[in-house]
């Protein structure tokens, strides 16, 4: 076949086993897997390299205003580009709905701001008003547009829905094959929390941490479960933050709950102490769920081998250390008024290769299905997360010898830090294509600005989920059990 590149030589990773050959492409997609392939416009030599899947970031804030009104400091072009550079061939952000709009408005929004995107891209819906309207109109617009996954929130007042608008979105996602995330904390423990350490006059950064109690968590994540079950539709908890929370997850979704969740390079790789950094230092390192401890790190470790989590993502929420970012509240503001989240992804998958597969932690296979194949599958990207004929040619060829120090200008995003600076990386992607287009070639970038697409999600993959009983609610409501 007269292939447009092909890719020699590389040591090919799927999730499922690793061997050595050759990738031929043709016309932006995989046609072709096998040795000694010939011929091919361009020749990219892949030998002593490590091939992949492109990876898929699903858990990023670009282009996004938070409830508080902060705009995160990098849009589609800057957060796909900084996305490419940690290996990434696809990213899903978030297009958030602000309380009255319409669903149709907030996906306009976001359709323009993707336009500067490098990468293909999709988003999923953040809902904070779920009216009847929302629910009538708004979700199914949304799942007509190829919006297959929806996120809610059970904390923060702007944000959070109530576990009754929680159940009519699980409804509504049910009945058309969509997932539910959920940012799962127990409202009034952290805002009576933050109420004991306002009247103490505790409200530097390091108290962050213990405004959001590991309980916190643990109790909207079996909260969230039970109401996933009764509603009997798939649910995906973001960011897992604890061991009582990863424990829940595993011991649900073993029993045959439609669970699905992630963690965060963060919440392995820091701790609440970088929270006590001098001055206001520890402002770069507030994140909501917050750090937690070192013995948090080895649990988390330990699920991410074991299979309780389906991906790795970054949480990436940037905003830069000054007025416009972190301190748009003042130099000196208290935790609460500080902006919530932190930069990385540049460093998920760096990360997890030199602390997860370099390390021992993780094999290969599982480094591919933790960093694209599961969101793929979770997120319904049909085309995208697998390296096999007929899928598109997203893929990243790392150099797994690369020994680096990280620095900010690695990062290649709008920031003016990033909490991981300083930490000693083994393994780094070359070249990422899109689509069969070199994103990154060798290191540089080759992309130009606009060259991803919106891409349409199908619904999400339950296949391997055990099939459980039909839930109460059916036998209550005499429901329609075809609906799934
Ligand atoms: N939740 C996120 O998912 N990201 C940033 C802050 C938050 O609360
Ligand atoms: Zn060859
Ligand atoms: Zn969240
Ligand atoms: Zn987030």
């Amino acid at each position: 076949m007269d292939f447009d590149t092909v890719i020699h030589s590389g040591r090919i990773a799927t999730a499922e086993d690793v061997f050595t050959g050759d990738i031929g492409i043709k016309d932006g997609r995989i046609a072709a897997l096998g040795e000694k392939l010939s011929g091919g416009a361009e020749r990219i030599d892949a030998g002593g390299r490590i091939v992949v899947p492109g990876g898929i970031e699903a858990h990023a804030h670009i282009a996004q205003e938070s409830s508080a009104g902060v705009m995160s400091a990098d849009d589609y072009y800057s957060g796909s580009v900084s996305a490419a550079f940690g290996g990434n061939s696809a990213f899903i952000p978030f297009a958030a709905q602000h309380r009255g709009q319409s669903i149709d408005e907030v996906l306009d929004t976001y359709d323009a701001r993707g336009q500067r995107s490098v990468l293909d891209y999709s988003y999923h819906l953040i809902i904070s008003d779920p009216s009847e309207q929302v629910l009538a109109e708004g979700l199914p617009q949304a799942f007509a547009r190829g919006i297959t996954s929806f996120k809610v929130f059970m904390t923060y007042d702007l944000m959070n829905i109530g576990d009754e608008g929680m159940l009519d979105i699980l409804e509504v996602a049910r009945a058309h094959g969509a997932i539910t995330m959920v940012h799962a904390e127990n409202n009034a423990m952290v805002k009576w929390m933050n109420r004991k350490l306002a009247d103490r006059g505790l409200t530097a950064p390091r108290y962050h941490a213990l405004s959001r109690p590991e309980l916190a968590e643990a109790e909207a994540i079996h909260r969230a479960i039970q109401l996933a079950k009764l509603a009997d539709a798939p649910i995906f908890i973001v960011h897992v933050s604890t061991e009582a929370g990863a424990d829940i997850v595993r011991r649900e979704k073993f029993a045959g709950a439609k669970v699905f969740s992630e963690t965060c390079p963060q919440y392995l790789a820091l701790t609440r102490d970088d929270l006590d950094r001098p001055g206001m230092e520890g402002a770069k390192f507030v994140c909501s769920p917050p750090l937690r401890g070192p013995e948090t790190q080895a649990a988390l470790w330990h699920h991410m081998a074991q299979g309780t989590f389906e991906s790795l993502s970054s949480d990436h929420a940037p905003y830069r250390f000054d007025e416009t970012g972190k301190f748009l509240n003042g130099a000196d503001a208290p935790y609460p008024k500080i902006a919530n989240g932190m930069p990385g992804i540049a460093m998920r998958l760096p990360y997890l290769f030199s602390e997860g597969v370099m390390a021992g932690r993780i094999t290969l296979e599982r480094f591919v299905a933790l960093s694209s194949t599961n969101a793929a599958k979770t997120f319904g990207c049909t085309t995208k997360g697998r390296i096999a004929p007929g899928m598109d040619a997203d893929i990243a060829i790392w150099n797994p010898e690369a020994e680096w120090t990280v620095t900010q200008a690695d990062q290649h995003d709008n920031m003016d830090y990033t909490p991981f600076e300083g930490m000693r990386i083994t393994g780094r992607p070359e070249t990422v294509l899109s689509r069969g287009a070199a994103v990154i070639r060798d290191g540089e970038l080759q992309a130009t600005e606009g060259q991803g697409r919106f891409f349409a999600r199908a619904p999400v993959d339950m296949s391997g989920i055990p099939a459980v009983s039909g839930p109460e609610f059916d036998r209550a409501c005499n429901f329609d059990t075809e609906l799934r």
